[in-house]
């Protein structure tokens, strides 16, 4: 995701937080401020970038290699590769948080975990097909991009109508009130079945196979007109993609807040 979707899913990871556990990651940050999580949601996606951290670039994805739309899934050995991937990443940094680890392990470890909680929530991001999509040409209300960075950016921000922190904030809003009594107050419990802190990697794939599910039944649909090049998608493609955005924006902060709600004092 861009910047909007890390930052409102941090939001929502906020908004679960016990205060317990929001007294903790305060003071693992060292930022008291209303947006506590949200303002380290996309430091990984610049840390990559840097020499320090280029190690870090497969960390983002686990490339599936499934075969979608007639068949998709994700699976461990064949998919998490000797560099890295998602899964391992958040399995890895979750033990480091667990552990005696130094003060500044535990600032990186915890900027990772808000972060690789919104990517392996982008369908995207738990396929190989095309890179991901990053070799799929398409064009967004006329502009020439890929469909990799329309799921990560334009339709985000087509729904949002900006890409500040308040626009993620106003959307986080929305998404917890859904959560707590709206649309997703019935399946929000069911979106913590398979998460156990003492199996991270095991919980970590329940989050990459649920989102790779939507390559096969939103990101390359039957029911989708195959997707050509330079197809502009701004239409009716994003019209069935924004359901499965905002869900797995819920999911992945609700997910996350109840994540670090057991790190850090061992309930949700
Ligand atoms: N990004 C960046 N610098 C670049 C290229 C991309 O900061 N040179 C940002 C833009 C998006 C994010 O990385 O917000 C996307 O990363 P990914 O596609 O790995 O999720
Ligand atoms: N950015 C974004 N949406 C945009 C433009 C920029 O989320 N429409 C974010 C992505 C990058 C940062 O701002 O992390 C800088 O973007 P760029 O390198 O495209 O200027
Ligand atoms: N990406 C992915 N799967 C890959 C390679 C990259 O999901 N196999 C993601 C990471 C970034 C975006 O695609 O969000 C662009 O990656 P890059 O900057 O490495 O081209
Ligand atoms: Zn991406
Ligand atoms: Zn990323």
């Amino acid at each position: 995701w861009g910047d909007l979707g890390h930052q409102a899913i941090a939001y929502v990871a906020q908004d679960f937080l016990s205060s317990e556990t929001k007294s903790w990651a305060q003071d693992i940050l060292s930022d008291t401020s209303t947006s506590y999580l949200a303002n380290y949601a996309t430091w990984a996606d610049t840390f990559k970038y840097t020499s320090a951290g280029s190690f870090s670039k497969p960390y983002h994805y686990i490339d599936a290699n499934d075969n979608p739309p007639s068949s998709c899934s994700v699976d461990y050995d064949r998919d998490c590769d000797g560099g890295g991937c998602v899964v391992a990443a958040i399995s890895n940094y979750t033990g480091i948080m667990q552990s005696d680890s130094s003060s500044t392990d535990q600032n990186q470890a915890l900027k990772f975990l808000i972060h690789f909680f919104g990517d392996i929530h982008q369908p995207l991001h738990d396929e190989a097909l095309e890179v991901g999509g990053n070799d799929i040409d398409v064009k967004y209300s006329g502009s020439s991009t890929n469909l990799h960075h329309i799921w990560d950016t334009n339709m985000p921000e087509q729904y949002a109508g900006g890409y500040s922190l308040s626009d993620a904030r106003a959307w986080a809003t929305e998404l917890t009130q859904s959560i707590k009594s709206g649309d997703y107050s019935d399946q929000s419990d069911d979106w913590l079945d398979g998460m156990d802190i003492d199996d991270p990697k095991d919980s970590a794939m329940t989050w990459a196979s649920d989102s790779n599910s939507y390559v096969c039944t939103s990101v390359f649909s039957e029911s989708q007109s195959q997707i050509e090049k330079d197809m502009d998608l701004a239409g009716d493609y994003y019209d069935q993609a924004l359901p499965v955005i905002q869900v797995q924006f819920a999911k992945a902060g609700y997910r996350l807040g109840a994540w670090l709600n057991l790190i850090a004092t061992g309930s949700t």
